[in-house]
């Protein structure tokens, strides 16, 4: 049995603005009006507390003033005024995370998770992310990010390392010749599980790029795909590894994930080797995450999406309905952006791949769409949860991410189970639920 990641290929650039109103700094010809100017006037009430407030003195002589109304003629009426300058929000010149403005999975109002909103809280802070796909390769999205991770791919012709299990999870890319596991077109290398990791927690700040949802978690990188995909036992034992539980002849993981991401899928039953692995995993405080899949099937027909305590996640496309390619129905327990997977690469989800057409050549980002890139947006949720409340368990989070999940902004007529995953309202439940307890 093949496991195969559940994206499908799809090129990027851009700038941030930023502004407030409503501060103000003023300077006076003598000391003696800036001094009545900082005393709370006598008529406050009168004016409805519309008026200027003093915030503080400053070094060049100035005086700093918020204007609830942000009218600055109060300011200009003041005696002995000879200059009112907005207090402007100035911005760095290099240009940071260029790539935001296209990153609509995580801000626009409709269709995005309200990324902003959760970050007022954490951005992830001591979580752990384990992301199970096809490897990871060197980024500046990832650096000071990665946790030693390892490769599970046992079979050294389908891991193109030179060997079986191995410490190094290095992508070796997937690019297939025609003939290579029954291909019958050649296909580029997807750098797959780079794509997955950046949604999850591409470094903040850093130029050039994007940011994932979780920038400060830690992501631990598992190897379980290779050229023709990956072994449900290899992917299996990965689930109990990354979830702190024992693996003959590997060495245990340095720290337990918080959350495991499984952008993998293929069609079947869940069966006995994903369910005990899964449990396990569960039976350790580990959530375990799975993209839905994408052949606009119901879920129950693709594993481990179907496999019994697993968030399983189906894909929104940027009008705000249901991608056209995701799994539905009674399985699904929320939905996160996926892309439309249509002409425009834009209204798919931009994050982080190598550029090489076969092996490793350089940093790179790319558009990609389907459940592969929804679920990511689920578990790094996950991960903001538990950086705001690390003992919230295994079923608390499901409750959370359901109870907090919002209306689709379009339709979905076979079932997204409790709509849009809503990032901010979630993280914002669970810090208040943390705050009474
Ligand atoms: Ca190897
Ligand atoms: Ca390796
Ligand atoms: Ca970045």
């Amino acid at each position: 049995m093949r496991f195969a990641p559940l994206a499908f290929i799809a090129a990027l650039f851009s700038t941030t603005a930023h502004a407030e109103a409503a501060r103000y700094i003023v300077h006076f010809a003598d000391t003696a009006s800036a001094r009545a100017a900082r005393l709370p006037s006598r008529d406050v009430h009168a004016r409805g507390d519309r008026g200027p407030r003093h915030v503080r003195s400053l070094a060049t002589g100035g005086e700093v003033f918020d204007l609830p109304d942000g009218n600055p003629a109060h300011l200009a009426a003041l005696s002995g005024v000879v200059s009112v300058e907005e207090d402007v929000w100035i911005q760095p010149t290099a240009v940071v995370d260029p790539l935001w403005r296209r990153q609509w999975n995580l801000h626009d109002a409709r269709t995005g998770v309200d990324a902003e909103v959760a970050w007022r809280r954490t951005r992830g802070a001591g979580a752990v992310v384990a992301v199970l796909d096809t490897g990871i390769t060197p980024h500046p999205e990832f650096d000071g990010q990665l946790l030693p991770g390892f490769d599970f791919v046992s079979d050294p012709d389908n891991a193109r390392d030179g060997d079986g299990r191995d410490p190094d999870p290095v992508d070796a890319g997937d690019w297939k010749d025609v003939g290579d596991c029954g291909a019958k077109t050649p296909r580029r290398s997807t750098w797959h599980g780079t794509h997955v990791a950046g949604i999850v927690a591409a470094r903040a700040g850093n130029h050039p790029g994007m940011v994932g949802l979780a920038p400060e978690a830690k992501l631990l990188p598992v190897r379980v795909m290779g050229r023709c995909g990956g072994r449900l036992s290899d992917i299996a034992d990965a689930v109990v590894w990354a979830s702190g539980g024992a693996v003959p002849g590997v060495p245990p993981v340095t720290r337990r994930a918080d959350v495991i991401n499984l952008s993998l899928g293929v069609g079947g039953a869940c069966g006995m080797s994903f369910a005990r692995a899964i449990d396990d995993a569960r039976s350790r405080g580990t959530v375990v995450v799975a993209a839905a899949g994408n052949d606009a099937v119901s879920a129950n027909a693709e594993m481990p999406a179907n496999c019994p305590g697993v968030v399983t996640v189906a894909a929104v496309a940027r009008d705000g309905g249901a991608a056209w390619y995701s799994n539905f129905g009674e399985r699904i327990t929320l939905a996160a952006p996926g892309g439309s997977l249509g002409d425009r690469g834009a209204d798919d989800i931009v994050s982080s791949v190598d550029g090489g057409e076969r092996g490793r050549e350089r940093p790179a980002y790319r558009w990609l769409a389907g459940t592969s890139m929804a679920a990511p947006h689920v578990s790094a949720l996950v991960a903001l949860m538990r950086s705001v409340d690390p003992a919230i368990d295994v079923d608390a989070v499901t409750r959370q991410l359901v109870d907090n999940a919002r209306p689709m902004a379009g339709p979905c007529p076979r079932g997204c189970g409790a709509g849009l995953m809503d990032a901010g309202a979630t993280v914002d439940a669970v810090y208040e639920d943390r705050a009474r307890s």
